[in-house]
């Protein structure tokens, strides 16, 4: 059994690509594993966000990730704040973290040019997600393709680290790729964002869901109903992949490439099976209490927490720090 860690910001709606880039992953990989999943608040303030509004968005973010078939009888879901082991050990591991590294980051980039001013947070992003794998010591890390960076980034940590101050400390984590492993927006344009709010929700009723689907951006090649299009150019095609089953697929590909459907006749398809897959988890969000996601929190806190002070205890000895005083 492999340790397996992941993390989502609580930085808006799931959507569907974290789901098939992500969440549907995580679902399956906790029969099979020994997985902690984590709502990472720490990381989603270093975007502008309404303090207002974040211990909401993070209940939110817990009512979504149990809908969508996460059990807390077989994997840990807490909140990373709720552990400050995360930010200890984030510290401790910028020290062999080089600059370049972080700078040269296509999602600081990114993220970056989109504020007025760049918190160095924003920078720091990829080593706090370095710490929370590490402190888990966890070898797998189920994510969409936007983080293979941040994997490789953590990779050089862990092995600058275990190089200074013990040989074999922390694993290699490796990432765990989906099929949809990069869903673009409804624009086709950029990756499907919760801040950037091209996005098909989790929640949508299915009359949204359709009004969103309708207009999104299919093939750019495919200029007319009469145009044969590329399934593997379409971002739809690749929605078809993370909610049809093979053999619709197929048909689907078929259809496209021959001219046989129009786009529309490809997104009805499509919008049944989405609705499908969807509607049961917006009923069981919709049943689930505050109360209960609270106390799956709580616990799981206490759970991550006793493991995380394990490698804290023995990060801190083997960095030479005095013992004996430290705050419980
Ligand atoms: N469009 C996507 N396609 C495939 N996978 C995706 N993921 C996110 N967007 C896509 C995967 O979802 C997991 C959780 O992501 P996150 O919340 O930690 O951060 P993010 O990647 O920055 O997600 P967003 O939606 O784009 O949030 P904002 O707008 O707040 O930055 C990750 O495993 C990610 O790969």
């Amino acid at each position: 059994m492999a340790r397996v860690f992941s993390g989502i910001q609580p930085s808006g709606e799931l959507h569907i690509g974290n789901y098939l880039g992500a969440v549907q992953n995580w679902v399956q990989l906790q029969h099979q594993h020994d997985c902690l999943f984590c709502i990472v608040d720490l990381h989603a303030v270093t975007q502008a966000y309404e303090p207002a509004t974040l211990a909401q968005r993070t209940t939110d973010m817990a009512i979504g990730l149990l809908a969508a078939g996460l059990d807390p009888e077989r994997c840990i879901v807490f909140v990373q704040s709720h552990v400050p082991e995360h930010s200890e050990l984030n510290w401790l591991l910028t020290i062999v973290t080089p600059l370049g590294e972080l700078e040269r980051q296509t999602q600081f980039k990114d993220k970056a040019q989109r504020q007025a001013s760049v918190p160095a947070g924003l920078l720091n992003y990829p080593v706090l997600q370095a710490a929370d794998v590490l402190l888990y010591k966890a070898t797998l890390v189920p994510v969409g393709e936007d983080q293979l960076q941040h994997l490789e980034l953590m990779r050089e940590i862990a092995r600058r680290w275990n190089g200074r101050f013990g040989e074999g400390f922390f694993p290699q984590p490796q990432a765990h790729l989906s099929t949809a492993k990069r869903v673009l927006g409804l624009d086709g344009q950029v990756k499907m964002s919760k801040s950037l709010g091209n996005t098909i929700s989790l929640f949508d009723t299915p009359d949204t869901i359709w009004e969103k689907l309708r207009p999104a951006a299919t093939d750019p090649a495919r200029k007319t109903r009469k145009d044969p299009g590329t399934p593997q150019l379409c971002n739809v095609f690749t929605i078809h992949q993370g909610f049809s089953p093979p053999e619709t697929q197929a048909h689907v590909a078929r259809q496209c490439r021959t001219a046989g459907w129009g786009c529309l006749d490809c997104k009805r398809v499509l919008a049944d099976n989405m609705i499908a897959t969807l509607t049961p988890i917006r009923e069981r969000a919709q049943q689930l209490q505050a109360r209960r996601v609270t106390d799956v929190l709580r616990a799981g806190a206490a759970k991550a927490r006793a493991l995380a002070r394990q490698t804290i205890a023995e990060v801190r000895q083997r960095m030479g720090f005095l013992a004996g005083a430290e705050a419980s």
